[in-house]
């Protein structure tokens, strides 16, 4: 078989769904083995970054390899941040990048697309992936790729691997199956045992769930063992969105003084606090009002289980559920919270609009219509996505770059065929919004909540004062037909949710529902977000 055509079926056969792209003169020849071979079908994009976003956004929201094709150098580098993205947010990306080929290497001439060195791209993508290869040698190449997918899956971040063109079409054997590592089943009925004893003897335990439950596929079991234990369970801010259907006593997303007292009581007053896959940094934690006591608690992530003083190194996530399922026994009765905590009901007047009454409308249409999928950029949009109920979310919400809003809502739908609701500040949607320009040609139809501040607001809230937080009035809404879909201003709660309701009603093109919010006016979350930020960080 052909080695493009053996590298695309290795990439279907683990999992991967679809290829996002965009094609360049070093990429053409295996992005026509991927047309021609039909193995998996190809997504174009107009910009790299939302080729990233949304190849990302795909692997997150199906638990498997999502899959990024471009170019060298222009391509490719322009794609750094979201790989980066993705590296600290632990998702399964796959990068392939087409390359020049051994003899126009070997001419001693600069290339275009080139940068320092022939190399240059690789060293720069060592950083930010967990695995990097080149497909240079047609004997190896099936080990390689084989060796980097399972790295991929087995670790949930980045890999990269670079195509040199004048190697696509090279006879190889195919890839090697998928072979997970073999996993120390005793060593996790010991740690299992360990930390069901240590939960046993606290009197306020509770169980954090993050990005890892998901990445590894393991919600389901996770929402076996939490049912089994009756103990409160929440998720951490980047992992918002787990367990939103599932039967499990969840009660919240802790956000530290962001978020609400009785969560950050649960998780910042317990003596026996178990993390199960829970990334530590400062959007998890940054805002805790007393420190976390990470000697009364458990932390499982990265493969490894951390107890006070010992951690058991080879226990993965699903091997220590697994175990922990086997011998569970209720430890509580606690219950899951209730929809009706979240705000609704707004009124259909004539007054403004405020981020909070948003995810008020978005909560009522979900009751009327049934719970949509949400990709979230960085920005207020993101915090007022912590008063909607419960449900699938992809957001930046470590890495925090501006930017995957538009285009993971798009690769929500195109890897799962799911309409989702889109929130994006106008200023992230300056960045990327346009790839809505894609969606005609796919028959993509989300509903876009953009929250038209004329303002990097977020960035005002910790800085008050520069005029540089000011952004112009672009008028997005008049933008959409000329793209394809639907676009209205909104300016009342009336016509809020009139809009909301209309594109419910219209699944034939994506809905843009400006909404325009007076500077200054932010949600509550991020309000008590910033203070808090400002205040633990002793900034004035
Ligand atoms: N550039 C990129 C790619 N990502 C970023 N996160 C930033 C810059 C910094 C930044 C924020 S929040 C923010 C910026 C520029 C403003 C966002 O404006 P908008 O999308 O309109 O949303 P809102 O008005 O709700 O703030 C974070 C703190 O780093
Ligand atoms: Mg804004």
């Amino acid at each position: 078989m052909l080695l493009a055509e053996a590298l695309f079926t290795a990439l279907k056969d683990r999992g991967a769904r679809e290829v996002f792209g965009i094609p360049g003169d070093f990429a053409l020849p295996y992005f026509k083995i991927l047309e021609d071979s039909k193995v998996l079908p190809l997504y174009t994009m107009s910009h790299e970054p939302g080729v990233g976003f949304a190849a990302d956004a795909a692997g997150r929201f199906n638990s498997c390899l999502g899959v990024a094709a471009v170019t060298y150098g222009a391509g490719a580098l322009n794609m750094v941040n979201p790989v980066a993205q993705a590296y600290v947010e632990k998702s399964p990306l796959v990068v392939i990048s087409g390359a020049p080929g051994k003899l126009e290497s070997q001419r001693g001439l600069g290339l275009h697309h080139q940068v320092k060195r022939i190399d240059s791209q690789y060293k720069i993508f060592e950083e930010i992936t967990c695995a990097q290869i080149v497909l240079d040698d047609a004997k190896t190449a099936p080990k390689l790729i084989a060796e980097a997918l399972d790295t991929c899956i087995e670790q949930s971040r980045p890999v990269y691997i670079e195509f040199p063109r004048d190697m696509v079409a090279e006879e190889v054997d195919p890839v090697p199956p998928y072979q997970p590592t073999t996993e120390d089943m005793d060593a996790a009925r010991a740690c299992a045992e360990e930390v069901l004893e240590h939960l046993r003897a606290a009197k306020q335990p509770c169980i954090m769930a993050g990005v890892e439950i998901r990445r590894f596929g393991l919600e389901d079991k996770l929402a076996e063992l939490t049912s089994m234990l009756g103990i409160p369970v929440v998720t951490s801010f980047m992992a918002r969105g787990i367990l939103a259907d599932a039967d499990s006593p969840l009660i919240g997303t802790y956000l530290g003084l962001a978020g609400t007292e009785d969560v950050r009581q649960t998780v910042e007053g317990s003596d026996g606090l178990l993390m199960l896959g829970v990334i530590l940094c400062d959007t998890n934690f940054g805002v805790s009002k007393r420190e976390i006591d990470m000697r009364a608690s458990v932390h499982a992530f990265d493969r490894e289980v951390t107890f006070a003083h010992h951690t058991y190194p080879n226990v993965p996530l699903g091997a220590l559920i697994e175990a922990m399922i086997e011998i569970a026994k209720p430890l509580g009765k606690a219950e899951k919270l209730a929809p009706s905590s979240y705000p609704r009901n707004l009124p259909r007047d004539d007054s403004p609009i405020s981020p909070t009454n948003v995810a008020s409308a978005v909560n009522d249409m979900f009751s009327r219509h049934g719970k949509m999928p949400i990709a979230s950029d960085m920005g207020d949009c993101l915090f007022t996505a912590m008063d909607i109920e419960n449900t699938a979310l992809v957001a930046p919400g470590y890495y925090a770059s501006m930017g995957p809003g538009v285009p993971a809502g798009l690769g929500i739908q195109a890897t799962s065929g799911k309409r989702p609701i889109i929130m994006v500040g106008d200023g992230a949607f300056q960045m990327t919004g346009w790839e809505l320009g894609n969606c005609r040609q796919y028959g993509w139809n989300p509903i876009v909540l953009l929250f038209n501040n004329k303002s990097w607001e977020m960035l005002r809230t910790f800085q008050p004062g520069p005029d540089y937080h000011d952004l112009d009035d672009w008028g997005f809404a008049k933008m959409a037909e000329p793209m394809g879909g639907h676009g209205v201003r909104v300016t009342t709660k009336a016509e809020l949710v009139d809009a909301l309701e209309s594109a419910c009603q219209d699944e034939t093109r994506f809905h843009l529902i400006e909404i325009m919010l007076d500077r200054g006016e932010i949600s509550q979350t991020l309000n008590r977000f910033v203070n808090a930020v400002k205040r633990l960080s002793g900034v004035k």
